[in-house]
Formats: C-alpha cells, structure tokens, sequence
C-alpha cells in the first residue's frame, strides 16, 4: 500500500489501454530503435501518466505514489489529485516525444497519439506517419517545409521525415517498379487542408519535368479551377466546391507526358444562393474587382455589390486576398493552358450574364399574381451578353410552353416559378461553363504523344460538412466522403486481413469500424435514401415534406437513420450525425431546365455556343417524369442528380481501385482557421473517424509489404553470392532472406507471398540500389576507358 511505483516492474501489465510493440521495426534507425525498446524505461514511463479533466482534456499527471487502486498525482498546474489507477493512461517515455511515426510509440493510447502529433505540431512538424498512413495536421500559416531544395532533399532521400513529398516520391517509385498505377487519396473534413496537400504534391511530381513545359501547365490548372470551383464558406475561406480527380501520365522515362481532370458534382447552387458570411465562385469577386477598363465596359460591369446575387450573403471579401490580384493571376493561367484571348472574353462575359441574371426583377400583370420579366438593366444586359433577343428572354422568363394533349399552350408564370426559371438559367450557365473550362483544359493538357499508360492520379474532394442547416449539397459531399472512407477501409483493414488468411499467415485481427451499413442506407434499392429520392422526385405530387415522411416510414429500422420532427431527417456517418432539412431535395436532384430556357440558350449567339452543348445533351425533350433508375443508353440523359453522382463516384472508385492507394489524412487542428491553436478535442474526433489509431495497430501486428515468391526473387535474386538459376522461387526467396538476415519475425512466407513488416523490404531495396550503382559505374568506367 502507499508503494511507489519504481518498486512495481509488473505495472506495465496492468496498463489501461497500453499496446505494447509486438516487435520492434527493423526499419528503426539504431537510435530510434533505442526508442521502440522500452524496457529501460520501465520505470520512467510509470512516473507518468495521462490523466483526463473533467473537461476532457488529456494532462500529463506525475504520480506521487500508488496503491494499486488509487493514485496520487501532481498535474502541471500545480494540482495535487488522488484519482483511481483506472482512470491512468499510461504516457510514453519522454525519449518517444515527437517520434515521426506513430508506430514507434510504446504505448499506442488516445492521448499519447494527441500528445504526439501536438508535440510534432508546435515545432512546425506539420506531417507524421501512422504506419502507411501521412497524417498532414493544417497549419494554417507558412511553414518552411516546401520549395526546390526540399524536393531536391527528397528526391536524393537526403531527408526522412514524413511529407507529401516523400508520399509522392514513393508513388512514383512504385508506379515504376511494379508497373502498377499510384493513386494519392487525400480525405478530411471541410478545411482540413486537402487542396494545400494535393498541390504540393503536384509541385513534387511537376518538378520532374516533362520537357514540354506540361508539368508547368498542370500546376496553372489550379488557380483556373479555384476561382471557378472554390467559393468562402464558414468552415473554409477557400472551401472546394467540387470534387477533383487529376490523373498525371508518365512517359517511359519518368517524365511528365500529360495529365487529365475529371470534376465531380458542382455545387450549382451557391451561383444563385448563399448563406450569410459565405461567398459565391471567388471568379465573380474576381472580375469585379478585377477587370480592366475596356473589359468592364464591354460587360457593363459593376462592382460586387451592385449585384443582388452576390449582396445576398453580405460578405464581398476574403481576409489577406487580393480579388484584383487574383484575377490577374487566373487570366495568365489561362493563357498558359492555351484558352485564347477571344474563349475568355466570352467566359467572361458569360460570368457577367450569370451576375446581371441575378438583377432582372418581375413585375406583377394581372390579379392571378402572374408576373413579367421588367425591361430594366439587368434584363437588357443579359440578352446583349448572351445574344439573344429581349422579348424572347422576357418569355422565357415568364412563360412556359406546354403541351397539352394536341394543343400547345403558354402559361404564364407566378413569381416564385418565375425567379426559380431565372436562377435555374443561371446556374445551367455557370455549370456548362465550368464543365467547357474543364474540358479546355484537358485538351490543352494532353500532349504527350509516347504514353506508357503509367499514371498517377491525385485525389481531392469536398470534405465532410455538418453545417447547421444541411441541405442536398451536404448530402451528396457527405455520401462521397462516406464511399471514400470505405475505400480507405477496405484497403488498409479487410483486403489486409483476407489476404492474410488466404495466404495463411498468423496475425491479430484488428476490429475496425465498418461503414457498409450507412453506404446501404444511401444505396440500397428500392428503400435506400438515393432510391426513395429519385422515386419521389418522379411523383408529380412528390414534395420535399412527403419525401421526408417517406424516409421515416421505411427506413426507421436503420440503425444510421433517425428520425426528425418536420421535413428532417438525420444520418449517422462515420464522422459524425448531420441533420438534414429535406427542404430543396426534389427540386436539386431533379435540376430542371425548362424547354424554354434550353430553346433559348440553343439559339443565342454567343461566342461560346459550345458551352451549352452539354446542356442539349443532358436535357431531353420530354419532362424528367419517367424512369430514372434506368443507367447507361439513351435513358442516362435523364438520370437524377443523385443517381448520376452515385454512379460517378462508382466509376471513382473502381478506377481507384486499379491502382496502388496512398493514403493522407488532413487533419484541421480548430475550427477558427488559426495557426498555432490546437484542440484535442476536436483532433481526437478527427483521427477517432478516420480510424487512424486502428491503422498503426493493424500495421503493428501485421505485414504490410508483400511480394510474390517469383517476383522477389527476380528481383532480388542477382544480390545472392551463390548460384542459384535453377533453384524455384520460393527457395531463392528463402536463400535470400538468409544472407540478408532479415529476422524470422519480420516476415513470414506465404502460400504464394512473402508478408513484410513495415520497412523490410527497403533495405533490400537500398542494397539492390547500391549494387546496381556500382555495376552501372564499373560499366561507364570500362567505356571511358574505350574512348
Ligand atoms: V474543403 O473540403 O475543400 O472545404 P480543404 O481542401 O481540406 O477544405 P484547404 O486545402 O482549402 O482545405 O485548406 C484550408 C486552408 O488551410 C488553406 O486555404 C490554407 O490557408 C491553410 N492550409 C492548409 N494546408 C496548409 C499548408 N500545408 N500550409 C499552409 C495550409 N497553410
Ligand atoms: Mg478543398
């Protein structure tokens, strides 16, 4: 009783949540070996531990003495608690603090990774490794981490610690060496840093250069597509608003030989609507702020508040940006991706109809409340920019043709269908606009004539959100987010553990959080949420309330689906339950333009005809009503907005999953956007969704590195000092571990592979460099010799 803890070896056993390190990595430099062991530590290790406030905060508690049960502990601010040895995490040894990879902790518990990753953090170490997996915490401030002699340094291996860079460096490594196409995924929530993370990893792949300037014209592509796809919002002031797929070709010498985008889901319905403090397209502020003289009178432009879309949400500007500078910025970017002079005038003269849309007001004509489109400035500026005849806009606007039976007829519009005509003109400008800049761009970027098929593909989509007020916008951001965590999952747990029990190995199995029950919420058929949306926006009486009685009423048994009071409807993701108001639903998965509006568009005079094309295309001649789970043939023109999406990201993800993943888990440490700030709280949540403590104790115990017998021994074979030609793989794959020495519980031999702990297999892979090196500079001696 009373007894200090030195005198007690066996606590370690009685450890809350400890993990001890099965067996320590091999892949450990000697000093950071020193570190995994923690035998000498034993006692340190015992004099503290994390003790949690009522707050939930984690502080680092000394304990004074133990009884067993009970603990008396000082914290850092002087307190003196007696608390119960339960209620003790046990703390690392301070040698272990800031180590790079989660993996060398002693104990792997909640508040040793927090205390790690903060400890990284507040010395500008931004990036730490969790096994396979980059963890990138934002910064939210300059750090001196990036630029030419930082690739340099990590081209030439000459630096180690975890980066984007590095996760790059071994994409392109392996994307050569196994013949396989690399994809980088980068996933975290709204503001997290996912769009900073796939540049800089761009910036690492461009620096291998491609000869043609291409690496030059990928990175330009990034302004474009932010201005255009990016917009302020409360969580993020340079918040994605689309999700992004660049897939960067490799010519058979490592360069850089072109590269393809392909966008998912624009939220459309920011170009008409926004919420208080946030901003539409930063395109718009741009070219206000922007334009040069001459432009500004051929577009009869004004300033941002002088229009009604962009005044709505009472925020013109961003903190420390310059929307003039910026605009100058997209218009040399677009130069460089080869959009002429003339294509971006009429880009931007379609930005300025969309904004002038956004003026034309409706005056009431007669006692139904039907109204008509005022010849008033906005109107007349619209159809001059568009070029399109003033009546016919003012019809379009006001009116719709219908069919009824053989007799066509014109019904006139109240003001709300009216306003709903104009805002859908709008934002079916906007997004064929952005669907045309995209399609530019890929053209410009497809030079490379000797493709290898090689690829490298960089994924960065719209993060989690949980605003609020949640409408259809978050619920298709948040279903993406969902596939994609399960694509993470599959990758880093169940492929891993089925393969090891295929190939026979022994291991621990490691729980993890399984999402297939939310993803079968969203997709099942008929009673998924997608389904029973598109069902109801096929019901001529389908509202957004009945649709929401809808989900109630067959998906209560969901254990992901509560109920809400009204039209709501909440969701339990992985990353946490969002509430959505059903409110828009229909009408947003629908995305109807009126005939009318499409007539119209089709015979304006724009310059950029093209533009709309899409638009003729997606849009079928009779009303949406009709089956719209038909997929594929003529029917898909129809599809559902939802339904399309679903299918896109189907698409994603069997293309994701031909290629070998890297995984990066951007991580926003507040929610303020300010550097310096780091909340457990909300960092725990963050690395709790994302299952990263899972993925290193996975890592831990498994083998994550495997080859087959013949490939391994093809490609290490040639190190061996005997011969062994006729040998079969298997036992030139044994003979080879032997004379490397690579310890028995490092790796294990499959039916048809051989299993690796983390790290193993480079230093194999430094040897067969260095030989290689050698033979390659014997060689080039003998042809100087020859000359
Ligand atoms: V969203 O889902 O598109 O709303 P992202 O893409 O995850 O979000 P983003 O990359 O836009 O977030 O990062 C948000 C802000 O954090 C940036 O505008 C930067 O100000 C800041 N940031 C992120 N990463 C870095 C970094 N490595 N260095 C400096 C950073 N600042
Ligand atoms: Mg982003």
């Amino acid at each position: 009783k009373g007894e200090s803890l030195e005198g007690r070896p066996s606590i370690a056993d009685e450890g809350v949540e400890s993990v001890p390190l099965a067996f320590p990595s091999i892949s450990l430099s000697s000093r950071e070996r020193r570190w995994s062991d923690t035998t000498p530590y034993a006692s340190k290790k015992k004099l503290q531990s994390w003790f949690q406030l009522p707050n939930g905060h984690w502080e680092l508690g000394k304990i004074i003495t133990s009884s067993g049960t009970e603990s008396v502990i000082s914290l850092p601010d002087g307190q003196v608690l007696k608390v119960k040895e339960e209620s003790l995490v046990q703390a690392n040894p301070d040698i272990l603090d800031g180590v790079d990879d989660l993996m060398q902790l002693s104990y792997l518990n909640e508040p040793s990774v927090l205390y790690n990753l903060h400890y990284r953090y507040s010395q500008n170490m931004i990036y730490t490794k969790a096994g396979p997996v980059l963890v990138a915490i934002n910064p939210f401030k300059i750090v001196p981490l990036y630029g030419t002699d930082y690739i340099e340094a990590y081209k030439r291996k000459a630096i180690e610690s975890p980066h984007v860079y590095a996760i790059a460096d071994t994409a392109i490594r392996e994307m050569i060496r196994d013949e396989v196409n690399q994809s980088i995924i980068i996933s975290g929530e709204s503001g997290a840093g996912k769009t900073e993370t796939a540049k800089i990893a761009m910036q690492y792949l461009a620096a291998l250069g491609g000869g043609s300037g291409i690496e030059y014209e990928i990175l330009k592509t990034n302004p474009i597509l932010e201005a255009f796809g990016n917009a302020k919002t409360l969580r993020n002031n340079n918040s994605s608003r689309f999700g992004k797929l660049i897939e960067i070709h490799f010519s058979e010498t490592g360069k850089i030989s072109g590269a393809n985008i392909q966008t998912f889901l624009l939220e459309k319905s920011r170009v008409v609507q926004c919420n208080e403090g946030e901003r539409s397209y930063h395109i718009f502020y741009q070219l206000c702020a922007g334009a040069p003289p001459s432009l500004r009178g051929k577009l009869n432009l004004r300033n941002a508040e002088d229009y009604k879309y962009l005044r709505q949400s009472n925020c013109y500007s961003i903190a420390g940006v310059n929307d003039a500078e910026e605009f100058r910025i997209v218009v040399e970017a677009l130069d460089v991706v080869h959009i002429s002079k003339g294509d971006q005038e009429s880009v931007f003269a379609m930005l300025a109809a969309v904004l002038w849309l956004g003026n034309i007001s409706f005056a009431v004509i007669d006692n139904d409340n039907h109204v008509q489109a005022v010849e008033d400035e906005g109107l007349l500026n619209v159809a001059k920019l568009i070029g399109c005849n003033i009546e016919d806009l003012q019809l379009t606007l006001s009116t719709r043709k219908m069919k009824v039976r053989n007799d066509k007829i014109v019904q006139k519009l109240t003001l709300s269908q009216a306003m709903d005509a104009r805002d859908a003109l709008a934002k079916s400008i906007y997004a064929c606009l952005f669907d045309w800049l995209v399609e530019q761009i890929n053209r410009s970027l497809q030079v490379g004539k000797r493709r290898t098929g090689r690829s490298i593909s960089i994924l960065d989509i719209y993060g989690f959100e949980s605003f609020n007020r949640n409408s259809f916008e978050q619920f298709c951001i948040n279903y993406a987010n969902e596939r994609l965590q399960q694509h993470f999952n599959r990758h880093l747990f169940k492929l891993e553990q089925e393969e090891y029990i295929q190939d026979g190995i022994d291991w621990a199995k490691v729980e993890f959080e399984d999402n297939q029950d939310c993803l079968n919420l969203f997709e099942k058929r008929p009673l998924g949420l997608l389904s029973l949306l598109d069902e109801e926006s096929t019901f001529p009486n389908g509202t957004d309330l009945t649709f929401a009685n809808k989900l109630k009423q067959h998906l209560s048994s969901n254990s992901c689906f509560k109920e809400e009071r009204d039209q709501a409807f909440t969701v339990c993701h992985y990353a946490g339950e969002v509430s959505y108001n059903t409110t828009g639903f229909l009408e947003k998965n629908r995305d109807l333009l009126h005939l009318d509006s499409i007539q119209l568009l089709s015979s304006c005079t724009c310059h950029l005809p093209q533009i709309f094309a899409s638009l003729m295309l997606t849009q079928s001649e009779k009303p949406i009503v009709g089956p719209l789970h038909k997929s594929g043939g003529a029917d898909s023109q129809k599809l559902s907005v939802g339904t399309k999406f679903k299918g896109q990201l189907f698409q994603l993800m069997q293309r994701l999953e031909s290629t070998t993943p890297h995984f990066i888990r951007c991580i926003k440490p507040n929610n303020l956007q300010s550097p310096e700030l780091y909340e457990q709280g909300l960092v725990l949540q963050q690395l709790r969704c994302c299952g990263v403590l899972e993925v290193v104790r996975i890592s831990r115990s498994g083998f994550p590195t495997r080859m087959s017998h013949q490939k391994f021994a093809k490609r290490y074979g040639f190190l061996l000092l005997e011969n062994v030609a006729s040998q079969d793989p298997l036992s030139v794959s044994v003979a080879i571990l032997h004379q490397f020495n690579i310890l028995p519980e490092m790796y294990q031999v499959g039916y048809t592979k051989l299993f690796f702990r983390t790290g193993q297999i480079g230093v194999l892979e430094d040897t067969r460099n260095r030989t290689l090196h050698g033979i390659l500079r014997v060689q080039s001696c003998f042809r100087g010799y020859q000359v």
